[in-house]
């Protein structure tokens, strides 16, 4: 494939809670850079960045506080392509650079999601109707599984650095969830079922400290570099991980993974994750751990899910599952590869 036009790109990232805003942007920046484009990341809260990115990384990619509006704005430039993330709400005087930007494209990076919808309105256009930007066209980007969709950003190509062994065959299950309940007993299950727990740093971790304490079950790990998350993912056996960013990690890892997803409080978040699973297609019994794993009201069934799927010969072909998917996926073009051929086409 031909090298790609080198541009200019603003991402602007409002965060809200969770790592995951910042961890799409911040990754979305690195996949940029590493294509040769130049990178600028605004963002209201820039402290995560402190342990998510490298040094190298830092000193590559341009991080601004968001730019303030009022009376006393100063005026911004803006480069060839802004990416608004997730919906937040640009700047008036970023809109007001766009509309002045003869040649800016201006793309609204919508949330992964494997419902129909993300694809029906993958790259649709949406004008915009008010504002400083009034009459400019904004694109919306749906990441995606497909590749009629946005795709996805792709896999590390850093080598896998070696991981602490299990201390004994117990199979080594990295932990990155929210809380539930389901975590507690999954954490008692740790002796029966011989498991080492490994839980990443932040809600599931802490739950599982402010519970247990020590435990000879668990490591508990430090807040890592998105490298070192990625390769922490790649050495576990099964992974239990959270929002989109680890979801896709986890796809990448290769290895059996069960997705804990952002609940809701409408409950829309069981649509997305029944469309995730329709996609997928694991065997019934991890279908089944999905839903006791996010069911509160289920949890009760966490040993007995656990069992069968990760007896024989469920484990096996779980394990297929995602190395199939993983190999398929590899096959697409990455979102950055999609998204410079959508810009190259609305430039
Ligand atoms: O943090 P999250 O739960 O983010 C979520 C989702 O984005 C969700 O869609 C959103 O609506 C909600 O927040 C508000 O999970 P996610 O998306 O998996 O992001 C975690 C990021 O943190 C990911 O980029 C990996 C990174 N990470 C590290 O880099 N090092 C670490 O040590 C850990 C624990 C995480």
């Amino acid at each position: 494939m031909a090298a790609p036009q080198s541009r200019r790109w603003d991402i602007y990232c409002w965060v809200i809670d969770n790592y995951g805003d910042v961890g799409v942007c911040w990754r979305f920046a690195r996949a940029l850079v590493a294509r040769g484009h130049v990178v600028r990341l605004f963002i209201n809260d820039p402290d995560p960045l402190q342990w998510m990115a490298t040094t190298e990384e830092r000193a590559a990619i341009a991080t601004h506080a968001w730019p303030t509006d009022g009376p006393h704005a100063a005026a911004i430039d803006c480069g060839d392509v802004v990416i608004e993330a997730f919906g937040c709400q640009l700047p008036r005087v970023t809109e007001a650079a766009i509309a002045a930007s003869a040649q800016t494209v201006w793309i609204n990076l919508e949330y992964l999601s494997a419902e129909s919808y993300a694809a029906a309105n993958h790259g649709l256009a949406s004008p915009v109707m008010a504002g400083p930007a009034k009459g400019c066209t904004k694109w919306f980007f749906y990441p995606g599984f497909t590749p009629e969709s946005g795709g996805l950003l792709g896999p590390t190509t850093d080598e896998i650095a070696p991981w602490p062994e299990s201390p004994d065959d117990r199979l080594r299950v990295g932990v990155f969830s929210y809380e539930c309940p389901a975590l507690a007993n999954l954490h008692a299950l740790a002796n029966s079922a011989r498991l080492h727990l490994y839980a990443a740093a932040g809600r599931s971790g802490e739950a599982l400290k402010a519970q247990f304490g020590p435990s000879p079950a668990r490591t508990d790990l430090a807040p890592m570099s998105q490298q070192a998350f990625d390769r922490f993912l790649s050495a576990m056996d099964l992974n239990i991980v959270r929002g989109e960013d680890s979801l896709v990690r986890a796809l990448w890892a290769g290895q059996p993974f069960i997705w804990h997803i952002y609940p809701q409080t409408d409950g829309v978040h069981f649509e997305k994750l029944a469309a995730f699973l329709d996609w997928l297609q694991p065997p019934t019994p991890v279908r089944e751990l999905h839903a006791v794993w996010n069911d509160p009201v289920r949890a009760d069934e966490l040993p007995d899910r656990w069992n069968a799927a990760t007896a024989a010969p469920c484990w096996q072909a779980w394990c297929e599952r995602v190395s199939h998917t993983r190999s398929r996926l590899c096959a697409q073009p990455t979102l950055i590869e999609r998204l410079e051929a959508f810009v190259a086409l609305k430039s």
